[in-house]
């Protein structure tokens, strides 16, 4: 754990393409922060749980349909109202593995018809910026094997693939302290290089 000053805990997010195996990653990451010593928690965007999380759920679920800018805001409210939530803990000195974070709600937006990238970033800007976001890489091969998609909005290879694209884009943001890690390796704890110096979402 180099780099890693005073007694803040660490934001680290995790990112990718559906199916990636982000879910299984993050709780081998909090289990071995958790071994180690170090106070760590999940989280996962979009949280189902809340009011908003509920219209994002019943949205995905393709059991209501909403206007594309509007459930756009509602996955950046969803990040919003956990705020709090993510800073007292993190000020506890927890270190909080995130299973998404903005970088899929500008991937994932962008790659619908008519939406630019500074628009899907806006909302987002003045968040807590991680520390470190892992890109989990599906590789071809390995996406054959997991077989097909399931029943949720956004699940088709064809939009998978757009969305890759924008996460390529994204990763080219020199600001964030990007780490691709291939699916078949996995997150190697050993590779974790922290920077706690900037706080917030930048529009870059
Ligand atoms: N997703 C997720 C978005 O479109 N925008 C967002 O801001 C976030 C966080 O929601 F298809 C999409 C990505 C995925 C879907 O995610 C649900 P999970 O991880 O499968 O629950
Ligand atoms: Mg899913």
């Amino acid at each position: 754990w180099l780099g890693m000053a005073g007694k803040r805990g660490a934001l680290i997010v995790l990112e990718g393409v559906d199916r990636a195996g982000k879910t299984t990653q993050c709780s081998k990451l909090v289990q071995a922060l958790q071994q180690s010593g170090r106070p760590a928690e999940m989280m996962r965007f979009p949280d189902r749980t809340t009011t908003i999380g509920q219209l994002i759920g019943a949205y995905l679920e393709n059991k209501s349909d909403l206007e594309d800018h509007t459930v756009h805001l509602l996955f950046s409210a969803n990040r919003w109202e956990m705020v709090p939530l993510m800073k007292k803990k993190l000020e506890q000195g927890i270190t909080l593995v995130v299973d998404r974070y903005a970088f899929s709600g500008v991937a994932f937006t962008s790659a619908k018809p008519g939406f630019r990238l500074d628009w899907c970033m806006q909302p987002d800007v003045g968040l807590p910026k991680p520390d470190l976001v892992m890109f989990l890489q599906l590789n071809p091969a390995e996406a054959a094997l997991r077989g097909q998609f399931g029943q949720e909005r956004y699940e088709t290879s064809v939009f998978q693939r757009t969305v890759q694209q924008r996460f390529e884009q994204l990763m080219k943001d020199q600001t964030v302290n990007w780490q691709v890690h291939s699916t078949l390796t996995g997150v190697g704890e050993s590779s974790i290089k922290l920077d706690l110096h900037c706080s917030e979402m930048r529009l870059e």
